[in-house]
């Protein structure tokens, strides 16, 4: 294979997925080729400041293709209908493709049953859903919440409140000087009063990915329950909740390739059957009355009010295309496109990455001599090259690092050694222009 070919190859990959099937060889896989995928994202057919769009801003959202934003304008173009609550058939229509869609999202992170999965506006009301319902339940006096130093501001100020409200105690785990967790500080952390655990899966900050199945059983055996924020685990690796063996996984739809607006809460049946509910409001309910109400089935004890039908319908699409392309496929090739950034960036004299933990996804963190973050920021846009800079509402992670804000490239499946080569001739120019 030629080495500026972006079929990724899937032999020799690690991968976190499950053996496939006795007689499927990594052989008989379709290679998974950018280069053909770019064509279904829109948005990449367009010039930025004179210059095609090199878009290496997916860890804050990703492009949509093609098919998503049809499925979104077929919702308002044709079955413009509300869910659960009509016998016509546009509302049928509607409430087919929603529902169809949690079957899908069920199978995508191997749920055992499909009243375990909500439907959020994403992993922010996913996190605030369980510390504030969860906490309600089951936070008192004197527990403690852990989380670690990698988390996004949705992993820690929701936490903060819960246990504002209990007179609980926040604990974080701390993190090494090249952005990991070690197993090891997360267990020194865990105690008998740990009643929550809450980790990313992967850090946006630094792309770092965390030993999540060892952090849940070790949390399991001091008797807490784990939630995983999954928003940057779930559009680049293998999520399966049952081998994770977590109680609660959310994730963002917008990240995945799908609309803004929609998210996914997964939430161990037991844990949502004993919760109270989050919001209370239309189609959460059972009965109602003014001395009492009482509460929806599972999963619409969680989901008050109505929804965002067509984002939902919108994941359900993209969640098909990402199954057609091939999630292993994909997998590979951005690994190997972030071996290639990895291998080019450290060759730039004055550019420090930020975080090089040894298991990395999609993300990388850096700053410059002599250049401030949102000046990167400004040159690579006239280059036509989308990064995100600042401090990534991970306000804590720069602190850790004593830098007030990064430089952040993140990948999607669409990104090529094209990409990282049109970073590369921006960031030059912001070397000459700094030093
Ligand atoms: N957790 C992590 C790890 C995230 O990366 C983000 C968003 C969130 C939670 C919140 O997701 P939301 O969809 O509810 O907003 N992260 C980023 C980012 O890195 N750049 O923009 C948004």
């Amino acid at each position: 294979m030629e080495p500026n070919d972006d079929r990724a190859t899937l032999l020799n990959s690690p991968s976190a997925h499950p053996p496939r099937a006795p007689g499927l060889d990594n052989q008989t896989l379709p290679l998974f080729s950018a280069k053909h995928a770019r064509e279904d994202f829109p948005a990449l057919n367009q010039e930025v400041n004179g210059q095609p769009l090199t878009y290496l801003d997916s860890g804050a959202t990703a492009l949509k293709p093609q098919c998503v934003i049809d499925a979104v304008s077929g919702v308002y173009g044709r079955d413009c209908a509300n869910v659960h609550r009509g016998v016509h058939t546009l509302s049928q229509r509607a409430t087919a493709a929603y529902e169809g869609t949690r079957d899908k999202v069920q199978g995508f992170l191997g749920a055992s049953a499909r009243e375990e999965i909500l439907f959020t506006r994403g992993t922010t009301e996913g996190v605030n859903l369980v510390a504030s319902s969860y906490g309600q339940h089951a936070l008192g006096e004197g527990d403690e919440v852990l989380i670690t130093a990698l988390e996004h501001h949705s992993n820690i100020v929701p936490w903060q409140l819960a246990c504002e409200r209990a007179g609980a105690k926040l604990v974080v785990a701390p993190i090494t000087d090249s952005g990991e967790v070690l197993l090891e500080d997360f267990c020194a952390k865990l105690t008998e009063r740990t009643k929550v655990a809450a980790f990313a899966h992967v850090s946006n900050a630094l792309g770092t990915v965390l030993p999540v199945e060892e952090m849940t059983h070790a949390a399991h055996d001091a008797g807490a329950v784990v939630l995983i924020d999954g928003a940057q685990g779930a559009p680049h690796l293998h999520v399966d909740v049952e081998e994770l063996g977590c109680d609660f996984y959310a994730f963002s739809a917008h990240k995945l390739y799908a609309p803004t607006g929609v998210g996914v809460l997964y939430g161990r049946r037991a844990l949502l059957e004993a919760m109270p509910p989050y919001q209370g409001g239309g189609d959460m309910i059972d009965r109602v009355t003014f001395e009492r109400t009482t509460y929806n089935d599972l999963p619409y004890k969680f989901e008050a009010g109505t929804p965002n039908i067509a984002g939902v319908i919108g994941l359900g699409a993209a969640l098909d295309y990402l199954q057609r392309l091939g999630p292993l496929g994909i997998e590979a090739h951005e690994r190997a496109v972030l071996e290639y950034a990895s291998d080019a960036l450290g060759d730039i004299r004055g550019l420090r990455v930020v975080g090089d933990a040894p298991s990395k996804v999609a993300v990388i963190s850096f700053v410059m001599e002599g250049a401030h973050p949102n000046d990167i920021g400004e040159i690579l846009d006239q280059h036509g090259v989308a990064i995100r800079t600042g401090h990534h509402c991970a306000q804590p992670v720069m602190d850790r690092f004593s830098v007030p804000a990064t430089a952040r490239m993140s990948l999607g499946l669409y990104n090529t050694r094209e990409d990282i080569d049109a970073l590369l001739r921006g960031l030059h120019a912001v070397k000459k222009l700094f030093s």
